[in-house]
């Protein structure tokens, strides 16, 4: 029976959501963590636990068919592995700093520079689009007390808060790439496998669809449905159904999360009441 191999971290930031996100998609797994891998129980599906750093390769050889990793290391690790959808967690960017006391002012400052970092590949790539000589001195960890201790004039690491960067003394003066949690998978499937991962394309898309939006519904004057309709019109068009009490109705919708402070207003200037918020689980248009 082919199965889809879904490389996911085995411990660290990205393994808890990426595992949550395959059980949201439907996706149940006998617990695994400790082991290597792990079968779905109900899905042609089979998890590989590995480090980060080696998803794009064992994507590349086949090993894996698909993986859930940063878009930081897909692009650094330069191997023949396809984003096929962002995932919206782990947001963060790979980014320079230098200590806090120097006077930076453009990119120039960097020239005849030494960076020390973990991305090496990144790096280079975007001292070359800016024609910018530096050294690169690439370690594996702790990046950030490079400058510290004479290693190096500069880092390139991940930031997401900054406080790691502020409590070692650092300011963040270039973005080198925006980077989130991504679906990556190898750039020539097989078609069973292919079938399998549009299947969890599709699951992962619902549940993100879902995420985004909420189920509202409220009361409101048979006179307000038109204008309320017009503020959340929902998938196709509102559900409105009679209250007993007569030249009121029940308006049932879906209105998109990031709109939802906004639009509640004009909806309570149109008279609407009692409104109530309901989260979505699966999303298909
Ligand atoms: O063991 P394994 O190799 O699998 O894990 P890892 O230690 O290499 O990776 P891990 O678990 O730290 O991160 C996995 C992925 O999470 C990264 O590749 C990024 O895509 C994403 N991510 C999101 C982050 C961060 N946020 C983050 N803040 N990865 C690392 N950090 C580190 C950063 O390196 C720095 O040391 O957190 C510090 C900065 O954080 P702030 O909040 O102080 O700015
Ligand atoms: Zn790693």
């Amino acid at each position: 029976m082919t199965r889809l191999r879904i490389a996911i971290q085995k411990s660290g930031r990205l393994h808890e959501q990426s595992l949550q996100l395959l059980k949201e998609s439907g996706l149940h797994f006998n617990n695994g963590k400790d082991q290597l891998k792990t079968q779905a129980v109900n899905f042609p599906a089979e998890l590989l636990f590995l480090r980060d750093d080696d998803i794009p390769q064992y994507i590349e050889d086949c090993v894996a068919d698909a993986g859930i990793l940063g878009e930081n290391v897909v692009l650094e690790k330069q191997k023949r592995n396809e984003i096929v959808l962002r995932l919206g967690f782990a947001k963060c960017r790979l980014s320079i700093a230098v200590p806090k006391s120097e006077k930076y002012t453009d990119k120039k400052w960097l020239q005849g520079k030494n960076i020390a970092t973990s991305y090496p590949n990144l790096v280079k790539t975007f001292l070359k689009r800016n024609n910018i000589e530096a050294g690169i001195h690439e370690i594996s960890g702790s990046v950030e007390i490079a400058p510290g201790i004479g290693l190096a004039d500069a880092i390139c690491d991940i930031v997401s808060s900054g406080s790691t960067l502020l409590s070692n003394g650092l300011k963040e003066v270039e973005i080198v790439v925006q980077s989130e949690a991504v679906l990556a998978a190898g750039a020539s499937l097989e078609t069973e496998k292919k079938v399998l991962l549009q299947e969890l394309l599709f699951r992962i898309n619902a549940v993100q669809a879902a995420q985004n939006n909420k189920y509202i519904l409220m009361n409101c004057p048979n006179e307000a449905i038109e204008k309320i309709t017009s503020v959340i019109p929902g998938m196709k068009s509102p559900t409105v159904m009679p209250l007993t009490k007569p030249g009121w109705s029940s308006l049932h919708s879906v209105v998109n999360e990031s709109d939802f402070w906004k639009k509640i207003n004009l909806l309570k200037a149109f008279g609407a009441e009692g409104i109530l918020v309901i989260p979505i689980e699966k999303m298909i248009a």
